[in-house]
C-alpha cells in the first residue's frame, strides 16, 4: 500500500485529499496518515495542508522498496524487490532468495555491502547512499554455455538505463565494465547454481557508482561516479527501474535466438575499443591484437599482428588498452 500511495503522490499535480486516498486504497484514514509519516521520516518533503490534502513537494534520493516499486514498469525483472539497507553482498542474499524458489525477476538491492565481491574473489566497494548494489534472479532455459552472455545484456541494460536517466553515454568494457570517460563506473558479477546440465538459476549483481564524490586510495584513479563526471545527483530508485525495463527488452530479443544476433551490433556500437589494439590477459599467456568486437557467441575477435583472428571467451581474461586500464 506504501508504494501505491507513493506512486500517486508523484503522479498527481497538485494536492491529493486524505479521504481520496482512502477510497482510492479501502483504508482508514489512519493508515494513510500513518505511511504519510513513514514517508516523511524516509526523506520525502509531503506538505500537508487543511481543506486540500497531501503535496509531494521534493524527495531527497530515497531508496526502499516501496520508492523502487513506485518507480518500476515492467512486466517481470524487478516486480519482486528485496531491499536491505545493509547487506553483506547483494549476490550472496540472491542466491539465498533463489535456493528458496524465489521467481525469476526478484531484485535484491541494498544501500550499503559491507562484504561487496568482484570477480575472482575481489572486493567491491560499496558505501551507502551514494550507490547502486543489485542483483537480479534469472531462471533462463538455456544452456549453460550461454549463460555468460547474460553479462553481456546486464552491461548493454545498465548503459541504456543509466543513459534514459542521465543522459551519459557509457561505454561497455567487454565483458562485465562499463566506463565514462576511460574510468570504472559499473560492474558486473554473474554467477550461476547448475544441476547436472540444467542452469537452476542465474544471480546478475551489478554495481554503479551513482553519488560518490571521492574513493579510496586503491580505486583513486580508475573510479568514478555518475556524479563526479557530470556534476548533477540522481535518483538510484529511477536508474533501477530504468535497467529494469531495458533488460526485459534485450532479454526477450535475445531469447530468440539464445544468442547475440540480434543485439551485437548495438553492443559493438558500445564498445570500448573497438577496432583498436588491446592487451589481451590470458592464463595462457598475454597477447595484443586488434579488437574487432563480439560475435553472436558474445566472444570477442581479436586479430592478431599476423592476422590470425583469437575468439577470446570470457572467464579468466581480461582485456585492457595498451598503456591503462581502459
Ligand atoms: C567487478 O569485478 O567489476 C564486479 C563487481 C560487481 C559488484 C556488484 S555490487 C552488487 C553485487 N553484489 C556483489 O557482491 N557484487 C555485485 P572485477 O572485474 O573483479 O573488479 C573488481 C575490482 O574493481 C576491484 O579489485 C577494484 O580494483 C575495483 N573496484 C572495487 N570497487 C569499485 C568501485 N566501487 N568502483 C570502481 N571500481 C571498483
Amino acid at each position: 500500500m506504501k508504494e501505491k500511495i507513493l506512486k500517486t503522490l508523484k503522479e498527481i499535480e497538485g494536492f491529493i485529499s486524505g479521504q481520496e486516498l482512502c477510497t482510492q486504497f479501502g483504508v482508514s484514514r489512519t493508515a494513510v496518515w500513518k505511511v504519510i509519516n513513514r514517508l516523511k521520516e524516509e526523506g520525502y518533503e509531503i506538505e500537508a495542508v487543511r481543506n486540500r490534502g497531501y503535496i509531494l513537494r521534493g524527495m531527497s534520493d530515497v531508496l526502499s522498496k516501496a520508492e523502487i516499486l513506485s518507480c518500476m514498469e515492467t512486466e517481470w525483472a524487478g516486480q519482486n524487490v528485496v531491499y536491505f539497507s545493509e547487506t553483506d553482498s547483494t549476490n550472496i542474499q540472491a542466491r539465498k532468495q533463489a535456493e528458496a524458489g524465489a521467481p525469476e525477476g526478484t531484485l535484491i538491492v541494498a544501500d550499503r555491502q559491507s562484504g561487496g565481491k568482484g570477480r575472482r574473489g575481489r572486493g567491491w566497494v560499496s558505501p551507502a547512499g551514494v550507490g547502486i548494489w543489485m542483483s537480479l534472479v534469472l531462471r533462463p532455459k538455456i544452456s549453460t554455455l550461454s549463460a555468460s552472455m547474460l553479462t553481456l545484456l546486464m552491461a548493454m541494460a545498465a548503459a541504456r538505463g543509466i543513459f534514459w536517466e542521465t543522459g551519459l553515454e557509457c561505454e561497455i568494457k567487454w565483458p562485465n565494465d562499463l566506463v565514462l570517460n576511460k574510468k570504472k563506473i559499473c560492474g558486473i558479477l554473474t554467477e550461476m547454481s547448475t544441476e547436472f546440465s540444467d542452469i537452476q538459476y542465474v544471480v546478475s549483481g551489478i554495481g554503479i557508482n551513482v553519488g560518490q564524490t571521492e574513493f579510496p586510495g586503491p580505486i583513486r584513479e580508475m573510479a568514478t561516479s555518475l556524479y563526479l563526471e557530470s556534476g548533477r545527483p540522481f535518483q538510484r530508485s529511477r536508474i533501477i527501474a530504468g535497467i529494469m525495463k531495458a533488460l526485459e527488452g534485450y532479454y526477450k530479443e535475445f531469447a530468440k535466438t539464445e544468442d547475440m544476433s540480434g543485439l551485437m551490433d548495438e553492443y559493438n556500437a558500445r564498445l570500448v575499443n573497438c577496432k583498436n589494439e588491446v592487451r589481451v590477459l590470458a592464463p595462457s599467456g598475454d597477447f595484443c591484437g586488434v579488437s574487432e568486437g563480439i560475435d553472436k557467441t558474445g566472444a570477442l575477435i581479436v586479430r592478431r599482428p599476423d592476422g590470425t583472428r583469437t575468439n577470446v571467451i570470457s572467464g579468466e581474461v581480461s582485456v585492457r588498452g595498451l598503456y591503462s586500464y581502459v
